[in-house]
């Protein structure tokens, strides 16, 4: 395909998105003009957001980076100097030698998220490395920890109901997502649900792009879904809408449940949420009455100090109704258990001389560069941007700007973050490398083979640690192992009987090779919870310190209907920064067509919290609280209830302002997972001209 000057090829969509789209790229001339979605894929079916459409606009942008480069200015500047990959990684082995020598190898700490989902370039030979020369361990919590756990501490894996079952529901609520803008695949087959009779139900902070779609939004206060959830089930017991014949097989704890949800009447929950009590009564009713009803969980209500409680209450709803016997209902998190890889012979734990290594949670990042012991010398960031993505910007940024801290940032782009490194490398594209990717959601595995040959001298980041690994003289076979035997190597994973029968040639051959979904059918007579069945009462959790029943905790920074901000708080608001439609996390902010699309910051205020500061629509504010500030321009909206801000995207630094939402956030960890807590801020918004910063 590299060689081919002209044609259509098939490609993966990398980006951190659940529908993992099958895509295809023409070629002219030797170049990509046109990203397409594959129509041959089953789930995906040919149909890509936007983003991924203008993807030429990222792939061939003017300010790629394309050569290795070394900084010449200070850090946070800008101003490198064009060096070679030779010199490049001379002076990172050489450096990374003498921390090691005279710190020793936990100094060391790599920094990576899912910048790119290819499993050879984020768990794969980038973590042999890090294992071989005995580096810190990075904890990889910033996305969907909290969640992660709440959901397993119920249902045991990362596995719910499948994509293809959900066009059968009756009854849909996406509590805490907005997939209008982040997983368009499940509007797709919610759409073909609504065109049999279900109905659409969104429960949110305020109306997003999904909420004006859906048949009924129910807006609600930050952080007390589990408070809903538990109302929920308090009427499901009351008004006999339980499956008692699901519960007595398939859960342990309904008894104990049912003793438990008394003290969540509708009237206390409705002051704690702000959801009307005729609503909370509609919507257990309607639960409860739905032959298959599905609730896909996203990520929102996990953001946030009881994320994991969040979660978890909301779990616990399909065994209740027995929806987990029905054609369509039921739930999803995450999916991204069945895929799972032989992460063994990917990563190479064995290689690492101290098992016991600490480990940094990527969420505090910023105080963890600013502490004294055992301070971290040496940070290798890939496939991430903490500069703009991890809460605490000021620390963070603080903390990147540290003369001694030797910082190699391999990434596209002079990201907010590269401009703190001492060495920049350039990253191939998804499109100029070769990889395997599963999806999170649906369950077909695919490959990726290079279409394009990489641009300037990018190389992926199989190619870096590989030539890393060499230069630093560690086992040579390992590093030495190209991509398809490392592919083989993935795929090897017999523990996993989903992963039965996806080879590298039946990749090679289709592109995409759905898993051996047999176990599928019984999953519930085998969970691998500790118990084996669905824990509505959890012992595990009661060991780990943690209510073994779902229960509603206040934010620890927030206010609630059962406890409002007061007239003299320094900080009345809540702040909530989700992502935005045409971005994806950071990426995309730098490109033009993009940034088009989404225009500039704004921040969607009440009316009445805008009248209180005089505030009008369209004027420009800065919204503040003890770890920093951000600008950005008012819309004033009855989207969500008074005494909460949204501001959707993360951007990168303006020109000369503050626009980077996580200045605001907490770097706090979450109840469970230590998850983060992006959403849980309190904040003052104020008119810029009655600011001076
Ligand atoms: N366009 C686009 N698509 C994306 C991404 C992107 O940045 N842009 N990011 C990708 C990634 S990495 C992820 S993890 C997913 C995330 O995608 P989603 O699962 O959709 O999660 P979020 O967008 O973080 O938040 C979803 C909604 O939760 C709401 N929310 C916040 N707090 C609460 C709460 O306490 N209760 C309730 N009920 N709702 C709350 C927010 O207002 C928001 O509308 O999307 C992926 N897809
Ligand atoms: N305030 C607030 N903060 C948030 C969130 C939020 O909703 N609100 N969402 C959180 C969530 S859910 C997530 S998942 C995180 C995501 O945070 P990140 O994982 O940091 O996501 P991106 O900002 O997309 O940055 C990915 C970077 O990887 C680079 N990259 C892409 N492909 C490659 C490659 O092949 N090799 C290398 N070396 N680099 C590559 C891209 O150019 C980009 O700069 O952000 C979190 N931060
Ligand atoms: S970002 Fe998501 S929806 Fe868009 S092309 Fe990629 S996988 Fe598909
Ligand atoms: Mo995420």
């Amino acid at each position: 395909m590299i060689n081919q000057l002209n044609g259509v090829f098939p490609a993966v969509c990398p980006l951190d998105c659940p529908d993992t789209c099958g895509l295809l790229l023409h070629k002219e001339d030797g170049k990509i003009v046109k990203v397409s979605g594959n129509p041959a894929h089953p789930i995906t079916q040919g149909a890509i957001c936007n983003k991924v459409r203008h993807m030429t606009e990222r792939i061939y942008h003017e300010e790629r980076v394309l050569y290795p480069l070394r900084r010449t200015g200070t850090k946070g500047e800008g101003r490198f100097e064009r060096i070679s990959w030779e010199e490049a990684i001379k002076e990172i082995t050489g450096r990374f030698t003498q921390i090691i020598q005279e710190h020793g190898s936990e100094a060391i700490l790599p920094y990576s998220f899912y910048g790119n989902m290819g499993v050879l370039g984020v768990d794969g030979m980038d973590r042999r490395f890090f294992h071989a020369i005995g580096a810190s361990y990075l904890e990889q919590t910033i996305c969907s920890a909290a969640g992660d756990a709440g959901w397993k501490y119920t249902m045991g894996a990362n596995r719910g109901t499948v994509p293809e079952e959900t066009e059968h529901a009756d009854l849909i609520v996406i509590w805490g997502g907005n997939i209008v803008s982040t997983r368009m695949h499940q509007v797709v087959l919610a759409e073909k649900a609504r065109k049999k009779g279900a109905k659409v139900i969104v429960i949110d902070v305020h109306r997003n792009r999904t909420a004006q779609w859906a048949d009924w939004f129910i807006p609600l206060h930050p952080g007390t879904d589990a408070a809903l959830a538990l109302g929920i089930i308090h009427v499901l017991f009351k008004e006999g809408m339980i499956n008692e014949s699901f519960l007595t097989r398939y859960t342990v704890g309904h008894e104990q449940l049912s003793e438990h949800v008394k003290e969540y009447t509708t009237e206390r929950v409705s002051l704690i949420t702000g959801v009307p009590q005729e609503d909370i009564l509609k919507l257990a009713r309607l639960y409860g009455g739905a032959k298959a009803p599905y609730i896909h969980i996203g990520n929102g209500l996990q953001h946030h100090d009881n994320g994991g409680m969040n979660v978890r209450a909301i779990a616990c709803l399909p065994a209740l109704v027995g929806a987990w016997h029905t054609h369509g209902g039921g739930a999803a998190k995450s999916n991204g258990g069945y895929a799972s890889f032989n992460s063994e012979a990917l990563e190479r734990p064995d290689l690492r001389p101290n098992p016991e290594a600490r480990t940094i949670n990527m969420n505090q990042i910023g105080a963890a560069l600013l502490e004294e012991e055992n301070k971290i010398r040496a940070m290798f960031v890939y496939c991430s941007n903490p500069l703009v993505v991890a809460p605490d910007t000021e620390r963070v940024e603080q903390g990147f700007a540290r003369e001694d801290l030797f910082t190699v940032v391999h990434d596209l782009f002079m990201t907010d973050t590269a401009k703190y490194a001492d060495i920049v490398l350039p990253a191939a594209s998804s499109f100029e490398s070769t990889d395997l990717y599963s999806s999170y959601w649906h369950q077909y595995v695919q490959i990726q083979e290079p279409v394009i040959p990489p641009q300037g001298e990018a190389k992926s980041n199989v190619e870096v640690f590989s030539l890393l690994g060499q230069a630093m003289g560690l086992d040579e076979k390992t590093f030495c192992e190209d991509e398809l035997s490392m592919i083989r190597g993935a795929l090897n994973n017999p523990v996993n009987p989903y992963l039965q029968g996806v080879t590298l040639e039946a990749l090679q051959e289709h592109r995409f090779v759905k898993l051996d979904m047999t176990p599928y059918d019984s999953f519930l007579d085998h969970l691998p919870t500790p118990s084996g069945k669905i824990e509505l009462y959890s012992k595990a959790m009661e060991q780990a310190g943690l209510p073994p029943m779902p229960v509603y905790a206040p934010l620890l920074e927030g206010y609630d209907g059962e406890r409002p901000a007061g007239q003299g708080d320094q900080y009345p608001l809540m702040f909530l920064s989700p992502p935005n439609h045409n971005f994806l996390n950071s990426t995309f902010a730098n490109v033009p067509k993009h940034q088009k699309l989404e225009k500039q910051p704004v921040l969607q205020i009440h009316p009445r919290d805008a009248e209180n500061r005089k505030i009008t629509d369209g004027e420009p504010v800065i919204v503040f609280n003890d770890r920093g500030t951000y600008e950005l321009i008012a819309k004033v909206t009855e989207s969500m209830l008074p005494g909460t801000v949204i501001s959707q995207g993360l951007w990168w630094e303006g020109e000369g302002r503050k626009q980077r939402a996580n200045r605001l956030t907490p770097d706090r960890l979450s109840d469970m997972g230590n998850g983060a807590t992006f959403f849980s801020a309190t904040v003052q918004v104020r008119k810029k001209e009655d600011v001076t910063i």
